[in-house]
């Protein structure tokens, strides 16, 4: 007998990106909040390989709730911006993955009116003028369809039904719609500076977070479409330039390092997007600290050469 999810979600679907691209990392999208649990022990080992956590069963593992607090960044000159993302699915809905059309527009038209009341502006992809993809690729809150791995995820059906991006009237901050999960709360703001980064992200989370319910579990926190951002949902990271000792040690400190143009590209020159990779088992502020102290210690030991 098949085994799927109340959603009809199968273990087929949960690999079908990872079995059509041999270089995944991951390999695995939810296309549920079930898909955790009815497939639990296909996904344990995975989970546990890349957070660096341990699951004893009984454990439940409670984040943050206080999200972020806030802490005091030292200037870094090499540092270009800071940026801050949350993704968030909403309770109770199939996530991206497994979403048809109709879905994705009624999961835009709810998270349209919990940010009715946040000042800025709402651009739905399929309206977007020339200019106005100019101006957000330039700000770097633009999303597109070109992903292979979520494409063969079937996260990029339907395209552009339902995807839209919420821009605050300060440009700092934004929110994705139905991009890689339902919702990607970003904050983009310029040197090195997270105490900003986190009010702006704070801001708009507290909007949405006032009117919708996001999908959550106790043993693995907030829960998305890829298993990779399971936990805390947040990725901090910066734009930054570093030589190739620098990129080094960042290494050799257990961050990421991506290319300045996003996932899956390589460093043009030398501005690297650096952040850490763990998402899951620690809280908000252990990630931004973890961000913190490497980036000073790097950084800050480059300046006494
Ligand atoms: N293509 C997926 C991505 C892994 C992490 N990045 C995300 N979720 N955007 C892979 O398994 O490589």
């Amino acid at each position: 007998m098949l085994v799927c999810t109340p959603n009809g979600i199968t273990w087929r679907q949960i690999c079908k990106s990872g079995l059509e691209n041999p270089d995944s990392k991951i390999g695995f999208y939810a296309g549920d909040a079930e898909s955790y649990e009815i497939f639990w022990e296909q996904l344990r080992s995975t989970i546990i390989q890349y957070h660096q956590v341990e699951f004893p069963d009984h454990l439940a593992w409670q984040p943050d709730q206080n999200f972020l607090a806030p802490m005091s960044t030292p200037p870094l000159a090499p540092v270009r911006t800071t940026r801050l993302r949350v993704a968030r699915n909403l309770a109770g809905r199939r996530f991206p993955p497994a979403m048809n059309g109709v879905e994705r527009q009624q999961v835009y038209q709810l998270v349209k009116e919990s940010l009715q009341a946040t000042p800025g502006v709402l651009l739905t992809l399929d309206e977007l003028t020339e200019s106005q993809k100019a101006t957000l690729a330039a700000s770097r809150m633009l999303f597109d369809n070109q992903d292979r791995f979520m494409a063969s995820a079937n996260i990029l059906d339907d395209w552009p039904i339902g995807r839209a991006i919420f821009i605050s009237a300060d440009g700092s901050s934004g929110v994705w719609i139905n991009e890689e999960d339902h919702l990607r709360i970003i904050s983009i703001v310029p040197g090195y500076n997270l105490p900003k980064a986190v009010e702006a992200v704070t801001t708009l989370l507290t909007a949405l977070e006032s009117r919708l319910a996001f999908a959550w579990s106790n043993r693995l926190g907030w829960l998305t479409s890829c298993p990779s951002n399971l936990g805390t949902g947040l990725r901090a990271s910066v734009r930054a330039e570093c030589s190739p000792a620098e990129a080094t040690k960042f290494r050799q400190l257990g961050l990421q390092l991506r290319g300045d143009q996003g996932e899956h590209t390589t460093a043009l020159g030398s501005v690297y997007d650096i952040s850490p990779q763990q998402r899951l088992g620690l809280t908000e502020y252990q990630i931004m600290d973890q961000l913190n102290e490497a980036l000073c210690s790097v950084f800050a030991a480059s300046e006494t050469l």
